[in-house]
């Protein structure tokens, strides 16, 4: 099986899909024979930076540590796919000058804060309104739009399934699975 080894890094709001759609993504390469690891806030927020909170210095080197971990998941020869909501550019653009030309693939998971309100999955976007959780994304914190994405998904339009679709297509078309 043909590939190199790089990063799609997913980025966007809370419950915009980002785990969903890097986990459905990881299961299709992991059934066609490639290697690929998901990191997320279940195994990297809670581990390895269980230490840092959500303001914007806890953010910045949450996803330091991140794009650290991912250059060396890298090295080790696999695919790795991170999905953390990343709100800064300036940050998102530090971790695609760790790793070679060409193995960061930011990938924009495209979901309006009203829509990503709507799911409210955990609950935590009406805690942000009621002021119970500060410095939310999207309600009380920034995020900042990718400007140049290689690959946006609009979870809006599409399910989780054919996102994971339109990853397929688009990398197999770019030569990288
Ligand atoms: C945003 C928060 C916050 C605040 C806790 N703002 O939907 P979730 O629950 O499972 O995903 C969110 C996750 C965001 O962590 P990240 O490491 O991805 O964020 S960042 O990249 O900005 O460092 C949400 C939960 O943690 N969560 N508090 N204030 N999301």
């Amino acid at each position: 099986n043909k590939h190199q080894s790089f990063i799609l890094w997913f980025t966007g709001l809370s419950a915009s899909g980002k785990s969903s759609v890097a986990n459905a993504f990881a299961r299709q390469l992991f059934e066609s024979g490639n290697q690929a690891f998901v990191l997320d806030g279940d195994n990297v927020r809670h581990g390895l930076n269980k230490d840092l909170g959500f303001d914007e210095v806890g953010r910045k080197e949450n996803i330091r540590r991140i794009g650290e971990v991912a250059k060396l998941f890298v090295e080790s020869g696999q695919i790795v796919l991170t999905a953390f909501i990343s709100p800064y550019r300036e940050d998102r653009e530090v971790v695609r000058k760790l790793v070679a030309d060409g193995e960061f693939i930011e990938v924009y998971v495209k979901c309006s804060v009203e829509t990503c309100e709507q799911r409210d999955p955990k609950g935590l976007y009406k805690k942000a309104r009621n002021a119970e959780i500060p410095n939310f994304t999207g309600i009380s914190a920034p995020y900042e739009e990718p400007e140049n994405p290689e690959i946006t998904l609009n979870t809006e339009q599409y399910s989780i399934e054919e996102c994971a679709q339109q990853l397929t297509q688009i990398l197999t078309d770019k030569g990288y699975i």
